[in-house]
């Protein structure tokens, strides 16, 4: 779309400390190639520090956020990471209902759309995902369960829709090297627009995910609903990934 593209890198659970130290320093030194898109990634929590360390004061070139976050806000919760935790660290993104953790830590529609608002909450940006299986694209349900997936989203209501991203993500598509063809993700992407325009959120910017490459990224980008993408594999490397941005 005409909008200023946003390119968000889900590093997924990849990367080391010198990994990290590598591939941001190379981020940095490239980002002037990609200056008319806003970039930031999604890092394990271990190195939210070091991606804060590393970018602190490059936030406008590249910002950074986690994957996930917790609904609690303190307390007994093993495990977890809250959002004012994230905020600590200068997180701007925050990842809610990636298929990943939707399909392998059971994540309902309801606790995806609790995750954002507890993100919002605490001044951070959510990145709500969402996408059909293999099986439910080929019965023809992409709409329905999308539909599904926002309804919790959704009765969050304007004024919290306005501060939040959408990135849709056909689970055939991810990391498989089967890209939705910027035809097939523009009609679910338009369908998407249309259901936060009757929730009065016709502005909200929308992502497409799901191995976005530097080659196809630009026919995607090309298209009137795809307002930017949400990168996995080809985020951790910074060629890459800045010429997706580029594209
Ligand atoms: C979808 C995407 C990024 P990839 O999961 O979240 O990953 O680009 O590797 O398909």
């Amino acid at each position: 779309s005409t909008m200023r593209r946003l390119v968000i890198g889900n590093w997924k659970m990849n990367g080391s400390l010198a990994e990290n130290g590598r591939l941001l320093s190379a981020l940095l030194d490239q980002s002037g190639r990609a200056q008319d898109a806003e970039l930031a990634v999604c890092v394990p929590y271990p190195y939210l520090a070091q991606a804060a360390q590393a970018l602190d004061g490059h936030k406008a070139a590249i910002a950074w956020g986690a994957q996930d976050v917790s609904v609690h806000a303190r307390g007994a919760f093993t495990g977890e990471v809250s959002a004012d935790m994230l905020h600590d660290f200068g997180v701007r993104w925050v990842l809610a209902g990636h298929s990943e953790r939707r399909a392998y830590h059971g994540e309902s529609d309801e606790l995806v759309a609790l995750k954002a608002e507890v993100a919002l909450a605490a001044g951070l940006a959510p990145v709500v995902c969402v996408g059909e299986t293999l099986q439910q694209h080929q019965d023809g349900l992409a709409h329905e369960v999308i539909a599904r997936q926002l309804g919790p989203v959704l009765a969050l209501g304007a004024e919290r829709l306005a501060r939040l991203v959408v990135a849709y993500e056909p689970v055939w598509a991810i990391g498989t090297g089967q890209t939705a063809t910027p035809e097939q993700a523009q009609e679910v992407h338009a369908f998407i627009r249309a259901t936060l325009a009757a929730a009065g959120a016709a502005q909200v910017r929308l992502l497409y995910g799901g191995s976005v490459k530097p080659d196809n990224a630009a026919g995607l980008f090309a298209m009137e609903d795809i307002d930017g993408a949400l990168v996995g594999g080809a985020s951790l490397d910074a060629d890459e990934f800045i010429a997706i941005a580029a594209a």
